[in-house]
């Protein structure tokens, strides 16, 4: 039976002591922030791109003639074309957020017994697949650069294996030519966790292109982002999966008098569409800052011994979504616990994008052993997550690795 109890050390616990810009250790009355200065000069891992209010403003102000505020509205519509288009996919259907996105797209496609994925992902990616019934079937991750592990997808192939489900993780892709001839050969189907991987590409095409299907999120704290909302995006032509993905996020109504399909209520509404057709014009200078942000990182990080980045993956356009730093304890001579601890009080809030592995939740863990995938787990209590997003200054990138490096000292 699935539970849902949070642990104590769970990232949301974390996530609401960097709101409160408190320390872990001072809970209760003593919840106070440990240094003012700290709180003031706060660097969270992210931060969301915005555009000028002005210009936001100018795109919502149609929707008070037209009081057409959501249900496939105009901006919506303009929205999947012109992500269709940045994109490079034929097909782009919106959604509320990502984790329907990917849950409905789930449900469209029929998949059915067992899905191959990663426990090396935000939980959404299995929470998804198990919402459909589907069981999850764990794949260990590549040392490289935590993508599924190719070589261990055949092995784990039964007659009950629907498809493969692997994640793009902080922007790496996926091995998709190893994946695809996989998929060929056993008759699965593949959809991509592309979440990070807005406006990647592959050998000049978009990461979209491959695989039966990708789902993106546009979430807050994503390098796109329509406050919340998501996409499912798919290559060529298939009206069918295009109408049961509109079909689905919209009740599964058909027509004013068919109802079809038992589907939710995953509509982008025409305020979420307008920060998208805003945040869509600026996207291109956004990754480019994160681009400098990521290379100050490589400079003063790379060749510190204990420290492992993940290299730069030849053909591929980054989109530098995220900035994963896997620390080796005995090397560096600090845990990553310790690190991550030490910055807090230094006001800067790392995250530990993906610990725990899915398979060692607790709504899991009964049924799963995150021994199962050793290096998923491994890298889960190595890793940090830090700071990146464009408005990071170079300066401030410095005074995190200033930190980090500090820490390594003291070790
Ligand atoms: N698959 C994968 C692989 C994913 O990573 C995700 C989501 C999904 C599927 C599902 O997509 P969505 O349904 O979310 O579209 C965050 C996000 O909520 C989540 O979207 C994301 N992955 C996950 C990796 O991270 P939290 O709980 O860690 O976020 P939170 O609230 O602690 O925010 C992190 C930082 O972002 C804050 O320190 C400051 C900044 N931030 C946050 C918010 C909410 C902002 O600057 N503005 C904001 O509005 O989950």
């Amino acid at each position: 039976m699935i539970r849902t109890k949070r642990s104590e050390d769970s990232p949301q616990r974390e996530g609401a002591d960097e709101r409160a810009g408190l320390s872990k250790g001072t809970a209760g009355k003593e919840n106070v922030p440990k240094r003012k200065e700290a709180e003031m000069d706060k660097i969270l891992v992210t931060r969301s791109s915005m555009p000028e209010f002005e210009e936001y403003v100018e795109e919502i102000r149609d929707l008070w003639e037209s009081h057409w505020l959501t249900n496939m509205g105009e901006k919506h519509v303009r929205l999947e074309r012109e992500l269709a288009e940045y994109l490079k996919v034929d097909n782009v259907s919106l959604f509320s957020n990502g984790h329907m996105a990917l849950e409905l797209l789930i449900q469209a496609m029929g998949l059915t017994g067992e899905v191959i994925t990663t426990p090396y992902t935000f939980v959404s990616t299995t929470h998804a697949i198990v919402r459909n019934g589907c069981v999850p079937v764990f794949c260990d991750i590549s040392r490289e650069d935590y993508t599924m592990d190719v070589s261990k997808i055949e092995a784990l192939i039964t007659d009950r294996t629907s498809a493969i489900l692997p994640v793009h993780v902080y922007g790496n892709i996926c091995n998709v030519d190893e994946i695809d001839r996989i998929a060929k050969k056993y008759g699965l189907k593949v959809i991509y966790d592309a979440a990070h991987t807005f406006g990647v590409e592959y050998r000049g095409r978009g990461i979209a292109s491959f695989g039966d299907a990708s789902m993106f999120s546009f979430h807050a704290t994503k390098v796109y982002n329509t406050i919340e909302g998501g996409a499912v995006c798919f290559p060529g032509t298939n009206e069918t999966l295009k109408a049961d993905l509109y079909g689905l996020k919209n009740f599964g109504i058909r027509s004013e008098e068919v109802v079809d399909e038992i589907g939710a209520n995953s509509k982008m509404n025409e305020f979420q569409a307008a920060m998208g057709l805003c945040n869509l014009r600026h996207v291109d200078d956004e990754i480019l800052k994160r681009k400098a942000v990521a290379e100050r990182y490589r400079e003063r990080l790379a060749d510190v011994p204990g420290i492992r980045l993940v290299a730069e993956q030849p053909g591929v356009r980054q989109n530098y979504a995220y900035f994963p730093a896997v620390f080796e304890p005995a090397v560096f001579g600090r845990s990553r616990d310790e690190i991550y601890e030490e910055l807090k009080t230094e006001g800067i809030f790392t995250r530990k994008y993906f610990y725990p592995v899915t398979n060692a939740l607790e709504c899991y863990r009964e049924h799963y052993h995150p021994e199962d995938t050793p290096v998923a787990h491994e890298i889960s209590k190595k890793v940090l997550t830090l700071p990146i997003y464009a408005d990071l200054a170079i300066r401030d990138v410095d005074r995190i690795c200033d930190a980090i490096l500090r820490t390594g000292r003291r070790g």
